[in-house]
């Protein structure tokens, strides 16, 4: 732990505001009516304070370690920066979805961000059986304004260049390598599965296809920095809200880019794309198939989000002599292909791996056991030749999985 790190409190959270005027003007630090510390991710300290007239304002602090585990995994508590970094530019491209940082604090890797405590975590919703309407859509056309617009075919060579140097991340990204793409089929004493599911987890280390997939895909995680993605854009990164009594999302918010570097494009579609598979691993366990099918629907929502808001931002491209369509096209058709691929390893991360996610964890045991399967199924499948790379096949080879392994509850 640095010897000069100090951890924010509960206590000292209205005086940290006091003492920042850009915060000052947010929240009134004399009549502070509660503050809570509501972190329950893997990583940071995350606090929400509110007012006596209902102002708030949320502070993250990033850990010198990894919360999930504690002191004995040290990591770096820089990654604030690459946050703050990512959703500053974020915000710019597409400011209605994706929270807004009002202070940063690079000495205490502390910033402050807009109060979403109106929303829900996505991953949180899902899980509650709730439909947020829109919202895949929403997260389509966030990556797609992200993958245009921070890349080359939008920056100036020097701008490009300086954007590029800053997102240098080598420690998150570490993570990602180790924990997504070696790990599920490379133990390195983290993994962890039900005794029933440990059969299933030695067919996919054994698997060469998949782990020759897996290989390729983190290489092409560590090579290809096409634009400044966010890294870890699960249903747990998204803050989602409907009005009282609608299933239609009236607010979509991305947050949490602290893995944020210049990576591949389809690295963040097909972390969305694996998170609605887990989601329907959840429902299809549960028995509720219809809202199995609804959850990979949004496979295909995403898709032709991302695809749409790319397609709307080409015409705006640096050079057009050589970028023709014919680049746009096979753009287009690398990233389908490229998203079964990073699915495939964000799924089977997220059920061998050391950070496991709730859609599947909660379930009791005996369903666990058949969507954890499913998962690892639709994973395995996932990598191999497919002669329709659509989105729309990709959600049907994995509902194939799902149901074909489900156990009865
Ligand atoms: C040690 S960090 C574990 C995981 O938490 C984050 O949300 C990322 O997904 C990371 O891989
Ligand atoms: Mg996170």
């Amino acid at each position: 732990m640095p010897a000069d790190y100090t951890f924010l409190t509960v206590e000292e959270v209205p005086h940290y505001v006091a003492a920042h005027p850009a915060l000052a003007s947010r929240l009134d630090a004399d009549h502070v009516a509660s503050v809570e510390e509501v972190g329950d991710g893997n990583l940071n300290l995350v606090f929400i304070a509110k007012d006596v007239s209902g102002r708030g304002l949320v502070l993250k602090q990033a850990l010198p370690y990894v919360r999930m585990t504690g002191e004995g995994w040290p990591m770096t508590p820089e990654r604030s920066r690459f946050e703050v970094q990512s959703l500053t530019t974020y915000h710019a491209l597409v400011p209605d979805l994706v929270v807004e940082v009002f202070h940063y604090d690079e000495k205490r890797h502390i910033f402050a961000m807009a109060d979403l405590s109106d929303h829900l975590v996505w991953r949180t919703a899902l899980n509650l059986g709730q439909t947020h309407e829109g919202a895949a859509a929403a997260i389509g056309r966030f990556i797609g304004a992200v993958a245009f617009g921070t890349s080359h075919f939008a920056l100036e060579r020097r701008a490009y260049a300086d954007a590029q140097a800053s997102a240098i991340n080598p420690e998150l990204c570490k993570i990602t390598e180790d924990l997504v793409f070696t790990e599920p089929s490379v133990d390195a004493g983290r993994n962890s599965v039900l005794p029933a599911n440990e059969p299933d987890a030695a067919a996919l280390a054994a698997d060469d296809t998949f782990v020759d997939a897996m290989g390729w895909a983190k290489h092409l995680f560590m090579t290809a920095g096409e634009a400044l993605i966010h890294g870890d854009l699960h249903t747990g990164s998204v803050m989602v809200r409907a009005p009282r009594g609608s299933s239609v999302a009236d607010s979509v918010k991305v947050i949490d880019s602290e893995f944020a570097f210049y990576g591949p494009v389809a690295f963040d579609i097909g972390a969305t794309w694996a998170n609605y598979v887990l989601a329907a691993a959840r429902a299809y366990a549960q028995g509720d198939d219809a809202r199995a099918e609804w959850e990979l629907g949004l496979v295909d929502e995403t898709w032709r989000a991302f695809e749409a808001e790319y397609r709307r931002r080409w015409p705006q491209r640096l050079d057009a002599r050589v970028w023709r369509d014919a680049t746009l096209e096979r753009l287009i058709a690398t990233w389908r292909e490229q998203s079964w691929l990073f699915a495939a390893a964000k799924m089977s991360r997220r059920i061998v791996g050391a950070a496991k996610v709730k859609d599947v964890e909660t379930l009791p045991e005996n369903l666990r056991e058949g969507a954890a399967r499913g998962v690892l199924a639709a994973a395995r499948r996932a990598v191999r030749v497919h002669e329709d790379s659509s989105a729309v096949a990709f959600s049907r080879t994995c509902g194939e999985e799902l149901l074909r392994h489900r156990t009865a509850g």
